[in-house]
């Protein structure tokens, strides 16, 4: 089983994971939608900048407040009406990477108590600090393995 610090560490590593996995794509293989799944990888990556900015908010106040309330988000109406053509792909591989990189430096702080400290999610309820970094590996290792199929599927 992993240690909390492998943990961050795994968190922390998505940032570079991620920028490696679109390295040297040209434009019309990100715009491509290959399928599996409905978005182009342009979308996937700025699914996960808008996530993790989602991510490390719930994270904060679970810290920080006692019990927040942490609020569900569509990620499908995201998608649709926040002007994704128009965000910078460079962008927001570096959002997703600074955020996660300064984020680790704060749960490197944190005692093994305040990884059970949890909030209530608005739709799945209870959710400990140590189960929302645990979600959030998931989903980029969820959202890589698409990636990859979808490259494959280029002929990439
Ligand atoms: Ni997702």
């Amino acid at each position: 089983m992993q240690t909390i610090t492998e943990k961050i560490d795994q968190f922390e590593a998505g940032g570079q994971a991620l920028r490696d996995a679109v390295a040297n794509l040209p434009d019309d293989v990100m715009d491509a939608k290959p399928g599996p799944g409905k978005w182009s990888i342009r979308e996937l990556v700025i699914h996960m900048a808008d996530t993790d900015a989602i991510a490390i908010d719930r994270m904060k106040r679970v810290i920080a407040e006692d019990c927040p309330l942490l609020i569900w988000a569509d990620e499908t109406a995201y998608m649709d009406h926040l002007a994704i053509a128009s965000q910078d792909v460079g962008d927001a591989l570096t959002s997703f990477e600074v955020g996660r990189r300064q984020f680790a430096r704060v749960l490197r702080t944190l005692s093994s108590e305040t990884f059970e400290r949890f909030g209530i999610h608005s739709r799945s309820g209870k959710v400990t600090l140590m189960q929302l970094l645990e979600m959030y590996i998931w989903h980029l290792d969820h959202h890589l393995q698409f990636l990859m199929d979808k490259k494959k599927n280029l002929g990439y």
